[in-house]
């Protein structure tokens, strides 16, 4: 029987719907300041989501319809300018969190899980989250924010979850990631971890399975029912993600 020792959090799509109204947003406003022909709408945006990493996926915008991308200094410094425009968003604090984040947050620190980040964003854009949609109490709250270019190789490959847990000395199997994506869902599996999902409007319809619980969100007690979309442990009460849900996975 597995014991849960720790939550290991997605931040874009999981915490907060951060990539159509955030990153999206200071992606194009970096663009024109630059005088960049460029600008992602919606589902274009949905479409480079394949790709994790705003460097890497401004690269991969260019490769793909042909033309030559800029030096990777370019990138770098586009890509910064994209950062600031993002950390100005949130501090708008135009990004809530999304249901239920908070509420299985609290539970599991007030219960002594240890609680960690393994995301691909980049650190000045998570730390702009926790400050403004989170609470800057949290940054100590956190054991480790793993982000960005840390490590060599995005999600979906495991690599983030693997130095995480690295750091933390712990194994997958008293660890639970917490995912939106595909991508980050690929990445739990690979580092051999269980897996909850919570679908948003880009990743409703990606490939799941075999992830431990798929919902629509995590939820409120005293809000409508949540869409559970895969449930292969029988849990049962699913009207919200409780941190109990949570500790029967690991059995
Ligand atoms: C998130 C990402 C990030 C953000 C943009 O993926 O891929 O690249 O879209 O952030 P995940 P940066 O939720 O799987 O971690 O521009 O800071 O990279
Ligand atoms: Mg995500």
């Amino acid at each position: 029987m597995g014991t849960l020792k720790c939550l290991l959090w997605d931040v874009d799509g999981t915490l907060a719907d951060t990539e159509r109204d955030g990153h999206r947003i200071a992606f194009n406003l970096a663009f024109d300041e630059a005088g960049i022909d460029r600008q992602w709408d919606v589902p274009t945006y949905g479409e480079l989501l394949a790709v994790t990493g705003g460097k890497e996926r401004i690269r991969h915008d260019y490769e793909r319809r042909g033309i030559q991308p800029p030096a990777q200094e370019t990138i770098a410094s586009l890509h910064a300018r994209k950062t600031s425009h993002y950390q100005d968003l949130i501090a708008e604090g135009r990004i809530p969190l999304r249901p239920g984040v908070r509420r299985l947050l609290t539970e599991a620190f007030e219960a002594g899980i240890t609680l960690a980040v393994a995301t691909t964003t980049t650190p000045a854009a998570l730390d702009a989250l926790i400050e403004h949609s989170l609470g800057a109490e949290w940054f100590d709250r956190f054991a480790i924010r793993a982000a960005g270019d840390i490590v060599p190789a995005k999600k979906p490959a495991p690599d983030i979850y693997l130095y995480a847990m690295r750091e933390l000395g712990l194994t997958p199997d008293v660890c639970l990631a917490m995912e939106d994506s595909g991508n980050g869902w690929r990445a739990a599996r690979d580092a051999g971890l269980k897996c909850v999902v919570t679908v948003n409007d880009y990743t409703r319809g990606q490939d799941f399975s075999g992830a431990d619980l798929v919902v629509s969100e995590f939820g409120e007690p005293g809000d409508e029912p949540i869409e559970v979309l895969a449930n292969p442990h029988h849990l049962s009460g699913l009207h919200h993600v409780r941190l109990d849900h949570l500790m029967r996975i690991m059995d």
